[in-house]
């Protein structure tokens, strides 16, 4: 895929965009996006931490990361002129751009996912979902692109649109180059990534989770998706999951612009991302700011997830008071 005579790390993003055969409208959002994470950064590295409605010592008003980061993306989606509607974490509706759909995309977006890391030093993420033409609430499997940029102790941003999974840095000249391209998930895993409460568990979750454990599965977990996923994509191998909990059946992930864009990059590279019964990508979102409960990566792990839910849960369901103790058999 990388150009010849080129070696890959002198390959920057639009470049690479190039290379896939996708619209030039397409190329110049994705990397209007890459440009506003710029920005993005800028307001991590150096805005005050405070929170919204408080006031810098220059007595501005202080804007929440979250939300400057939400009218960061805005504006440069707004001003790209390739946009037909925009929807984040951030906005209580579908924003439209734009009126006319031929030949512009819509945008899903989490601005700045795990915010509230950033005071503790923690990595956080933008997550970013795109369709064709004006339809934001179609199942993830019609995203045309999906991308994260992850804000470590490096600057990441993995994308696809379709033709595998890639991953850029952010270097000394503020420009995303190559790192690597093909990014593949082994079928079975060495991490997991348990979010919720664990007294919360459903019985076939916490099955789940004694199988991992018993079987010597490292548990990684850091509360923010982003560098969760990320690690478990750049290791090749492991599950997150936020489940179902008792009280909370739909998890607490929000479908639109973190479920479906992440299950969308996890399957291109190999993987997989169900929420306990079927493909998150085939879930077909009924409002925006809808949630799932997720299990994702490797595509073994996430099947023998369904395993368990479906022997403790749905084929045997608890009676109350009493645990079943139908065994599930697994490698
Ligand atoms: P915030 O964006 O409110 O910080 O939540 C981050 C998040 O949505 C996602 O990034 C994490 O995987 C998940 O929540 C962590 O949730 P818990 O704090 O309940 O583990």
């Amino acid at each position: 895929m990388s150009q010849p005579g080129k070696t890959k790390f002198q390959i920057d993003l639009r470049r690479h965009l190039r290379e896939q055969d996708i619209d030039d409208n397409l190329i110049h959002l994705i990397t209007e996006i890459a440009e506003a994470s710029k920005y993005i950064i800028n307001s991590i590295r150096t805005g005050d931490l405070g929170v919204a409605g408080t006031s810098n010592l220059y007595g501005e008003k202080q804007l929440a990361l979250d939300v400057l980061a939400d009218r960061i993306l805005r504006k440069r989606l707004d001003h790209s002129r390739v946009v037909a509607n925009i929807m984040s974490e951030e906005m209580d509706e579908i924003i439209p751009i734009s009126p006319d759909c031929a030949g512009k995309y819509s945008v899903a977006f989490d601005p700045l996912d795990g915010s509230s890391l950033v005071d503790v030093n923690l990595a956080v993420g933008t997550i970013v979902s795109i369709f064709e033409g004006c339809d934001l609430l179609q199942p993830g499997r019609n995203q045309v692109a999906a991308l994260y940029v992850l804000y470590g102790p490096r600057t990441t941003l993995i994308y696809s649109t379709g033709n595998g999974v890639h991953e850029f840095a952010l270097n000394t000249l503020m420009e995303y180059t190559l790192l690597q391209e093909n990014i593949k998930i082994e079928s079975k895993g060495n991490l997991y990534s348990p979010g919720g409460q664990r007294n919360l568990y459903t019985p076939g979750v916490e099955a789940f989770t004694n199988h991992l454990e018993e079987r010597g599965v490292k548990l990684r977990y850091s509360g923010g998706f982003v560098p969760d996923i990320n690690q478990i994509l750049l290791k090749g191998r492991g599950i997150f999951y936020y489940p179902h909990l008792q009280g909370l059946p739909q998890g607490k992930l929000r479908l639109l612009f973190e479920l479906s864009p992440m299950a969308y990059l996890i399957e291109q590279a190999g993987g997989a991302a169900s929420n306990g019964h079927q493909p998150i990508l085939d879930l077909q979102p009924d409002q925006i700011h809808g949630r799932a409960p997720v299990f994702i990566g490797c595509k073994e792990d996430v099947a023998l997830a369904e395993e368990f839910i479906r022997k403790y849960e749905v084929e045997s369901p608890p009676q109350v008071g009493k645990k079943s103790s139908k065994a599930v058999h697994s490698n």
